[in-house]
């Protein structure tokens, strides 16, 4: 199947899978030194992880980690927006905004970004109105509950099918709303709402979700699973990472989202040469 993804004017090839670099601009990662200080260290960041091979990157300015303080409007475009136009003004490398609020969503495409990932799925008010007005590609993920109680006793009769028909619901969503559905790529949600089986289990089985010829993104790198399952601090999960990276490759997924940039491409290109040589 020739897998494309479209944002604005452009048509991204997906026949062969490809890492997004995550960007984290929550103020521990860059801060030490003052904003213009930080905001320099964001950019080489960023091309660090170009340089080696991210083709999509991810800007986030709010945790959503379980019991992470919440960030106001003001304070989040205050820090995703300036970083958003000073790449775009140097760069055609394309751009996620990862936000849960309709206004970061508006500013940031306005400053330039192609894709809004939101692990809500659009399902505030106004989410689904500002993707269709930019026309920018849509990652809509599924989770089990809200991020502050997630992971308190996630339930499912059989997690694959569940989050199958919720991001089949979420994709009908969209097109309801007047968005191309080759603007959309659709994402499990690894680690929200989930037990380390469920989360096993939909590593296990992708194919199996049935998400209509839509490409899959799968975030995978330094999660929790990994302290479960190895007992590892959230430093030494790269090699985990990696294996779980390979592993929704070879289960069809499009899109990686990783923290360790070079390391992810060469995992991912190991699967997708095997994934090529499949008879
Ligand atoms: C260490 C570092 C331990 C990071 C845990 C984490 C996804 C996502 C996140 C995902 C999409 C995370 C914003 C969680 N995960 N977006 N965002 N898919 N589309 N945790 O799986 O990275 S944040």
């Amino acid at each position: 199947m020739k897998m494309q993804l479209r944002t604005r004017d452009r048509l991204l090839d997906l026949s062969e899978p490809l890492v997004m670099g995550i960007l984290n601009l929550t103020p521990d990662s860059f801060s030490d030194g003052g904003r213009y200080a930080a905001r320099d260290a964001a950019l080489r960041r960023v091309e660090t992880m170009i340089g080696e091979g991210a083709v999509i990157i991810d800007v986030g300015g709010e945790s959503t980690r379980p019991g992470a303080r919440p960030v106001s409007v003001a304070e989040e475009l205050d820090r995703v927006v300036p970083l958003i136009e000073a790449l775009r003004a140097g760069s055609d490398i394309l751009i996620s905004i990862d936000t849960l609020k309709p206004d970061v969503m508006d500013a940031s495409c306005a400053a330039g970004a192609d894709l809004i990932n939101d692990v809500l799925a659009l399902q505030a008010p106004g989410a689904l109105a500002v993707a269709e007005r930019h026309r920018v590609a849509v990652c809509l993920m599924h989770m089990q509950g809200e991020p502050r109680t997630m992971q308190a006793a996630p339930h499912y009769d059989d997690v694959v099918i569940e989050v199958g028909a919720f991001l089949n619901q979420r994709l009908q969503a969209c097109i309801d709303a007047g968005i191309d559905a080759e603007c959309v790529v659709l994402d499990p949600g690894f680690g929200f709402g989930k037990t380390l089986q469920h989360n096993l289990e939909l590593l296990a089985d992708l194919p199996r979700m049935r998400v209509g010829g839509r490409p899959v993104l799968a975030g995978l790198s330094r999660k929790s699973m990994f302290q479960k399952l190895l007992g590892l601090p959230v430093d030494q999960r790269l090699h985990a990472s990696l294996a779980a990276a390979a592993l929704a490759v070879w289960q069809g997924a499009s899109i990686i989202r990783a923290h360790d940039v070079r390391a992810t491409v060469e995992a991912v290109r190991v699967a997708a040469a095997v994934l090529r040589a499949r008879k």
